[in-house]
Protein backbone atom coordinates (compact mmCIF):
# COMPACT_ATOMS: atom_id res chain seq x y z
CA UNK A 1 0.00 0.00 0.00
CA UNK A 2 3.05 2.60 0.69
CA UNK A 3 4.09 1.48 -2.69
CA UNK A 4 1.00 2.64 -4.67
CA UNK A 5 0.52 5.68 -2.34
CA UNK A 6 4.33 6.99 -3.18
CA UNK A 7 3.87 6.08 -6.77
CA UNK A 8 0.74 8.36 -7.23
CA UNK A 9 2.40 11.04 -5.05
CA UNK A 10 5.12 11.03 -7.23
CA UNK A 11 2.78 11.15 -10.59
CA UNK A 12 1.35 13.90 -8.93
CA UNK A 13 4.17 15.88 -7.63
CA UNK A 14 5.57 15.04 -11.55
CA UNK A 15 2.06 16.62 -13.06
CA UNK A 16 2.35 19.55 -11.01
CA UNK A 17 5.39 20.27 -12.07
CA UNK A 18 4.42 19.89 -15.66
CA UNK A 19 7.02 17.42 -16.55
CA UNK A 20 6.38 13.85 -17.53
CA UNK A 21 4.75 11.52 -14.74
CA UNK A 22 6.38 8.53 -16.46
CA UNK A 23 9.46 9.17 -15.92
CA UNK A 24 8.66 11.22 -12.01
CA UNK A 25 7.67 7.81 -11.12
CA UNK A 26 9.92 5.38 -12.24
CA UNK A 27 11.58 2.73 -9.52
CA UNK A 28 15.03 4.38 -8.83
CA UNK A 29 17.30 1.41 -8.50
CA UNK A 30 20.62 2.37 -7.71
CA UNK A 31 23.48 -0.63 -8.04
CA UNK A 32 27.19 -0.22 -6.71
CA UNK A 33 29.53 -3.50 -6.77
CA UNK A 34 33.30 -3.81 -7.05
CA UNK A 35 32.43 -5.98 -9.93
CA UNK A 36 34.82 -5.17 -13.36
CA UNK A 37 32.78 -5.19 -16.63
CA UNK A 38 34.36 -7.99 -17.64
CA UNK A 39 33.23 -10.34 -14.30
CA UNK A 40 30.13 -12.46 -14.32
CA UNK A 41 29.06 -10.88 -11.69
CA UNK A 42 29.29 -7.65 -13.40
CA UNK A 43 27.70 -8.65 -16.68
CA UNK A 44 24.89 -9.79 -14.94
CA UNK A 45 23.49 -6.72 -14.10
CA UNK A 46 23.04 -6.32 -17.52
CA UNK A 47 20.43 -9.23 -18.00
CA UNK A 48 18.78 -8.04 -14.73
CA UNK A 49 17.98 -4.33 -15.98
CA UNK A 50 17.66 -5.81 -19.75
CA UNK A 51 14.56 -8.34 -18.21
CA UNK A 52 13.56 -5.31 -15.87
CA UNK A 53 12.68 -3.17 -19.10
CA UNK A 54 11.56 -6.26 -20.81
CA UNK A 55 9.20 -7.11 -17.99
CA UNK A 56 7.95 -3.88 -17.44
CA UNK A 57 8.71 -1.02 -19.95
CA UNK A 58 9.75 2.60 -18.14
CA UNK A 59 8.75 1.32 -14.75
CA UNK A 60 12.49 0.85 -13.40
CA UNK A 61 15.37 2.99 -13.98
CA UNK A 62 17.96 0.69 -13.31
CA UNK A 63 21.58 2.48 -12.79
CA UNK A 64 24.39 -0.02 -13.03
CA UNK A 65 28.02 1.82 -10.79
CA UNK A 66 30.76 -1.03 -11.27
CA UNK A 67 34.28 -0.82 -10.07
CA UNK A 68 33.11 0.19 -6.68
CA UNK A 69 32.88 3.46 -8.19
CA UNK A 70 29.31 4.55 -5.76
CA UNK A 71 30.24 2.96 -2.73
CA UNK A 72 33.64 1.35 -1.49
CA UNK A 73 34.19 -2.57 -1.19
CA UNK A 74 32.06 -3.88 2.06
CA UNK A 75 30.27 -0.35 2.69
CA UNK A 76 27.36 -1.20 0.33
CA UNK A 77 24.74 -2.55 3.08
CA UNK A 78 25.44 0.70 5.50
CA UNK A 79 24.63 2.81 1.94
CA UNK A 80 21.26 0.55 1.66
CA UNK A 81 20.76 1.05 5.05
CA UNK A 82 20.94 4.88 4.88
CA UNK A 83 18.89 4.51 1.64
CA UNK A 84 21.57 5.93 -0.28
CA UNK A 85 21.58 2.64 -2.11
CA UNK A 86 18.95 0.13 -3.01
CA UNK A 87 21.07 -2.92 -5.14
CA UNK A 88 24.01 -4.79 -4.44
CA UNK A 89 25.79 -8.25 -4.38
CA UNK A 90 26.53 -8.66 -0.72
CA UNK A 91 29.11 -10.83 0.58
CA UNK A 92 28.63 -13.72 3.45
CA UNK A 93 31.06 -11.89 4.75
CA UNK A 94 29.85 -8.19 4.81
CA UNK A 95 26.21 -10.13 6.00
CA UNK A 96 28.73 -11.76 8.78
CA UNK A 97 29.59 -8.24 10.18
CA UNK A 98 25.77 -7.99 11.45
CA UNK A 99 24.65 -11.42 11.35
CA UNK A 100 27.80 -13.65 12.89
CA UNK A 101 25.86 -16.73 12.17
CA UNK A 102 25.89 -16.08 8.27
CA UNK A 103 30.12 -16.49 8.69
CA UNK A 104 29.79 -20.29 8.34
CA UNK A 105 29.45 -19.46 5.16
CA UNK A 106 32.57 -17.52 4.85
CA UNK A 107 34.78 -20.71 6.36
CA UNK A 108 37.00 -23.07 3.72
CA UNK A 109 35.58 -26.36 3.09
CA UNK A 110 32.82 -25.92 4.17
CA UNK A 111 30.69 -25.61 0.74
CA UNK A 112 31.74 -28.46 -1.73
CA UNK A 113 31.09 -27.26 -5.34
CA UNK A 114 28.81 -24.77 -6.48
CA UNK A 115 26.00 -28.04 -6.83
CA UNK A 116 26.32 -28.49 -3.37
CA UNK A 117 26.12 -24.45 -2.63
CA UNK A 118 22.83 -24.07 -4.28
CA UNK A 119 21.41 -27.24 -3.00
CA UNK A 120 22.22 -25.56 0.54
CA UNK A 121 20.82 -22.11 -0.49
CA UNK A 122 17.92 -23.49 -2.52
CA UNK A 123 16.75 -25.50 0.33
CA UNK A 124 15.16 -25.27 4.20
CA UNK A 125 18.84 -23.97 5.61
CA UNK A 126 19.25 -21.11 2.56
CA UNK A 127 15.20 -20.45 3.67
CA UNK A 128 16.22 -19.56 7.10
CA UNK A 129 19.89 -18.07 7.00
CA UNK A 130 18.39 -15.94 4.14
CA UNK A 131 15.63 -14.78 6.69
CA UNK A 132 17.71 -14.11 9.57
CA UNK A 133 20.13 -11.95 7.77
CA UNK A 134 16.72 -10.15 5.82
CA UNK A 135 15.64 -10.19 9.69
CA UNK A 136 18.46 -8.70 11.62
CA UNK A 137 19.93 -5.97 8.37
CA UNK A 138 18.19 -3.56 6.88
CA UNK A 139 18.08 -5.17 3.43
CA UNK A 140 16.20 -8.01 1.88
CA UNK A 141 18.13 -11.09 0.23
CA UNK A 142 16.50 -11.82 -3.37
CA UNK A 143 18.81 -14.45 -4.67
CA UNK A 144 22.55 -16.49 -4.13
CA UNK A 145 25.27 -16.12 -7.01
CA UNK A 146 28.05 -18.54 -7.31
CA UNK A 147 30.99 -16.22 -7.45
CA UNK A 148 33.36 -19.11 -7.94
CA UNK A 149 35.81 -21.41 -6.10
CA UNK A 150 38.68 -18.95 -4.63
CA UNK A 151 42.21 -19.68 -5.14
CA UNK A 152 45.70 -18.91 -4.32
CA UNK A 153 47.24 -16.47 -7.16
CA UNK A 154 50.73 -16.07 -6.21
CA UNK A 155 53.56 -13.07 -7.66
CA UNK A 156 56.88 -15.25 -8.07
CA UNK A 157 56.24 -19.05 -8.48
CA UNK A 158 57.26 -21.26 -5.56
CA UNK A 159 56.44 -24.73 -4.32
CA UNK A 160 53.16 -24.97 -2.60
CA UNK A 161 52.05 -28.24 -1.12
CA UNK A 162 50.91 -27.79 2.42
CA UNK A 163 49.99 -24.54 4.15
CA UNK A 164 53.42 -24.28 5.50
CA UNK A 165 54.97 -23.32 2.22
CA UNK A 166 52.75 -20.15 2.22
CA UNK A 167 54.40 -19.19 5.75
CA UNK A 168 55.41 -15.63 5.50
CA UNK A 169 53.77 -15.10 2.13
CA UNK A 170 51.81 -11.40 2.25
CA UNK A 171 48.03 -12.75 0.92
CA UNK A 172 45.85 -9.84 0.20
CA UNK A 173 42.33 -10.75 1.72
CA UNK A 174 39.40 -7.88 1.32
CA UNK A 175 39.57 -6.35 4.92
CA UNK A 176 37.39 -8.22 7.44
CA UNK A 177 37.92 -9.92 10.18
CA UNK A 178 36.40 -13.29 8.80
CA UNK A 179 37.98 -12.61 5.42
CA UNK A 180 41.63 -12.08 7.78
CA UNK A 181 40.99 -15.68 9.40
CA UNK A 182 40.75 -17.52 6.41
CA UNK A 183 43.78 -16.42 4.50
CA UNK A 184 45.98 -17.03 7.94
CA UNK A 185 44.30 -20.13 8.23
CA UNK A 186 45.29 -20.81 5.07
CA UNK A 187 48.99 -20.21 6.33
CA UNK A 188 49.97 -17.14 5.14
CA UNK A 189 50.05 -13.96 6.35
CA UNK A 190 46.93 -12.47 5.48
CA UNK A 191 47.38 -8.20 4.38
CA UNK A 192 44.10 -6.13 4.09
CA UNK A 193 43.26 -4.51 0.97
CA UNK A 194 40.38 -3.33 -1.26
CA UNK A 195 39.78 -5.40 -4.55
CA UNK A 196 40.60 -2.18 -6.62
CA UNK A 197 44.13 -1.82 -5.38
CA UNK A 198 45.09 -5.59 -5.83
CA UNK A 199 46.71 -5.22 -9.68
CA UNK A 200 48.88 -2.41 -8.33
CA UNK A 201 49.81 -4.22 -5.40
CA UNK A 202 50.76 -7.13 -6.52
CA UNK A 203 52.55 -4.91 -9.83
CA UNK A 204 54.74 -3.19 -6.66
CA UNK A 205 54.90 -6.13 -4.69
CA UNK A 206 53.32 -4.61 -1.41
CA UNK A 207 51.71 -7.78 -1.61
CA UNK A 208 52.99 -11.70 -2.55
CA UNK A 209 49.80 -12.97 -3.74
CA UNK A 210 45.72 -12.33 -3.19
CA UNK A 211 42.65 -15.40 -4.02
CA UNK A 212 39.92 -15.00 -5.74
CA UNK A 213 37.93 -17.30 -8.43
CA UNK A 214 39.61 -18.02 -11.76
CA UNK A 215 37.08 -16.12 -13.69
CA UNK A 216 37.87 -12.97 -12.01
CA UNK A 217 42.13 -13.59 -12.25
CA UNK A 218 40.85 -13.35 -15.77
CA UNK A 219 38.70 -10.66 -15.73
CA UNK A 220 40.45 -8.52 -13.57
CA UNK A 221 43.79 -9.16 -15.42
CA UNK A 222 45.46 -10.41 -12.69
CA UNK A 223 47.63 -13.20 -14.74
CA UNK A 224 49.65 -10.09 -15.92
CA UNK A 225 51.10 -9.37 -12.73
CA UNK A 226 51.13 -12.49 -11.28
CA UNK A 227 53.30 -16.16 -12.39
CA UNK A 228 51.49 -18.85 -10.13
CA UNK A 229 48.00 -20.02 -9.73
CA UNK A 230 47.77 -22.77 -6.95
CA UNK A 231 44.28 -24.77 -6.86
CA UNK A 232 43.61 -24.65 -3.51
CA UNK A 233 39.89 -23.96 -4.20
CA UNK A 234 39.67 -23.28 -0.02
CA UNK A 235 36.42 -21.11 -0.69
CA UNK A 236 33.14 -22.11 -2.72
CA UNK A 237 32.27 -18.29 -2.65
CA UNK A 238 28.82 -16.79 -2.93
CA UNK A 239 27.29 -13.57 -2.85
CA UNK A 240 23.64 -12.47 -2.29
CA UNK A 241 21.73 -9.81 -4.42
CA UNK A 242 20.29 -7.75 -2.20
CA UNK A 243 17.74 -4.86 -1.91
CA UNK A 244 17.63 -1.84 0.50
CA UNK A 245 14.55 -2.63 2.30
CA UNK A 246 13.24 0.87 2.27
CA UNK A 247 13.21 -0.01 -1.72
CA UNK A 248 11.45 -2.93 -1.11
CA UNK A 249 8.62 -1.86 1.10
CA UNK A 250 7.74 1.41 -1.75
CA UNK A 251 7.36 -1.34 -4.82
CA UNK A 252 3.92 -3.36 -4.82
CA UNK A 253 3.99 -6.83 -4.53
CA UNK A 254 3.64 -6.74 -8.41
CA UNK A 255 6.77 -5.08 -8.87
CA UNK A 256 8.37 -7.13 -5.99
CA UNK A 257 8.13 -10.24 -7.78
CA UNK A 258 9.65 -8.35 -11.21
CA UNK A 259 12.72 -7.39 -9.59
CA UNK A 260 13.06 -11.12 -8.20
CA UNK A 261 12.35 -12.61 -11.51
CA UNK A 262 15.15 -10.13 -12.60
CA UNK A 263 17.63 -11.24 -10.00
CA UNK A 264 16.84 -14.59 -10.82
CA UNK A 265 17.62 -14.22 -14.30
CA UNK A 266 20.80 -12.15 -13.07
CA UNK A 267 21.23 -15.20 -10.84
CA UNK A 268 20.95 -17.96 -13.93
CA UNK A 269 23.12 -16.22 -16.45
CA UNK A 270 26.40 -15.38 -13.69
CA UNK A 271 26.17 -19.36 -12.31
CA UNK A 272 25.72 -20.97 -16.00
CA UNK A 273 28.52 -18.31 -17.42
CA UNK A 274 31.18 -19.27 -14.58
CA UNK A 275 30.34 -22.96 -14.11
CA UNK A 276 31.27 -23.28 -17.94
CA UNK A 277 34.11 -21.30 -17.82
CA UNK A 278 36.16 -22.49 -14.29
CA UNK A 279 35.21 -25.94 -16.42
CA UNK A 280 38.34 -24.79 -19.11
CA UNK A 281 40.15 -21.52 -17.99
CA UNK A 282 43.18 -23.42 -16.77
CA UNK A 283 44.83 -23.61 -20.16
CA UNK A 284 44.18 -19.50 -21.05
CA UNK A 285 46.35 -19.11 -17.91
CA UNK A 286 49.14 -21.85 -19.24
CA UNK A 287 48.63 -19.52 -22.20
CA UNK A 288 49.44 -16.91 -20.82
CA UNK A 289 52.88 -18.04 -18.97
CA UNK A 290 51.77 -18.94 -15.73
CA UNK A 291 52.60 -22.23 -13.57
CA UNK A 292 49.36 -23.64 -12.25
CA UNK A 293 50.17 -26.30 -9.55
CA UNK A 294 47.85 -28.62 -7.44
CA UNK A 295 48.86 -28.86 -3.92
CA UNK A 296 47.62 -31.39 -1.40
CA UNK A 297 44.17 -30.14 -0.95
CA UNK A 298 43.30 -32.62 1.73
CA UNK A 299 46.43 -31.15 3.76
CA UNK A 300 44.79 -27.68 3.38
CA UNK A 301 41.74 -28.88 4.10
CA UNK A 302 42.14 -30.33 7.65
CA UNK A 303 44.43 -27.25 8.75
CA UNK A 304 41.75 -24.86 7.41
CA UNK A 305 39.01 -26.83 9.22
CA UNK A 306 40.91 -27.24 12.38
CA UNK A 307 41.66 -23.42 12.99
CA UNK A 308 37.51 -22.90 12.53
CA UNK A 309 36.78 -25.65 14.79
CA UNK A 310 38.26 -23.87 17.90
CA UNK A 311 37.52 -20.75 16.69
CA UNK A 312 35.40 -17.77 17.96
CA UNK A 313 33.96 -17.11 14.63
CA UNK A 314 32.51 -20.75 14.71
CA UNK A 315 30.72 -20.06 18.33
CA UNK A 316 28.65 -17.83 16.21
CA UNK A 317 27.12 -21.18 14.02
CA UNK A 318 23.73 -21.97 14.80
CA UNK A 319 24.29 -25.77 16.57
CA UNK A 320 23.89 -27.97 14.20
CA UNK A 321 24.16 -26.33 11.26
CA UNK A 322 27.11 -27.83 9.91
CA UNK A 323 26.58 -31.17 10.46
CA UNK A 324 23.33 -30.04 8.13
CA UNK A 325 24.90 -28.52 5.80
CA UNK A 326 27.66 -31.44 5.54
CA UNK A 327 24.54 -33.86 5.18
CA UNK A 328 23.20 -32.02 2.49
CA UNK A 329 23.31 -33.98 -1.09
C1 LIG B 1 37.58 -9.80 -3.41
O1 LIG B 1 37.69 -8.65 -2.99
O2 LIG B 1 38.54 -10.57 -3.48
C2 LIG B 1 36.19 -10.28 -3.81
O3 LIG B 1 36.29 -11.50 -4.52
C3 LIG B 1 35.35 -10.47 -2.54
C4 LIG B 1 33.89 -10.72 -2.92
O4 LIG B 1 33.08 -10.81 -1.77
C5 LIG B 1 33.37 -9.63 -3.84
O5 LIG B 1 33.30 -8.39 -3.14
C6 LIG B 1 34.30 -9.48 -5.04
O6 LIG B 1 35.63 -9.28 -4.63
C7 LIG B 1 33.94 -8.28 -5.92
O7 LIG B 1 32.63 -8.38 -6.37
C8 LIG B 1 34.90 -8.15 -7.11
O8 LIG B 1 34.86 -9.30 -7.94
Amino acid sequence: AAGTLAACAAALAGSLSGAPAAAQSKVLLRVSTPAVAEDWHGKMWTVFKDHLDKAAPGEFDVQINLNATLFKQGTEPAAMARGNLELSSISAFDIAKQVPEFSIFTAGYVIRDPQHQQKVFGGPIGQEMFKLASDKMAVTLLTPIYLGTRQVNLREARTVRTPADLKGIKLRMPGSKEWLFLGEALGATATPLAFGEVYLGLKTGTIDGQDNPLPTVRAAKFYEVTKQLVLTQHLVDGIFIAISDKAWAAMTPAQQQKVRAAAAAASAFNNEGRIKEEAQIVDYFRQQGLTVTTPDVEAFRKHVQQAYAGSDIAKAWPAGLLDRINATR
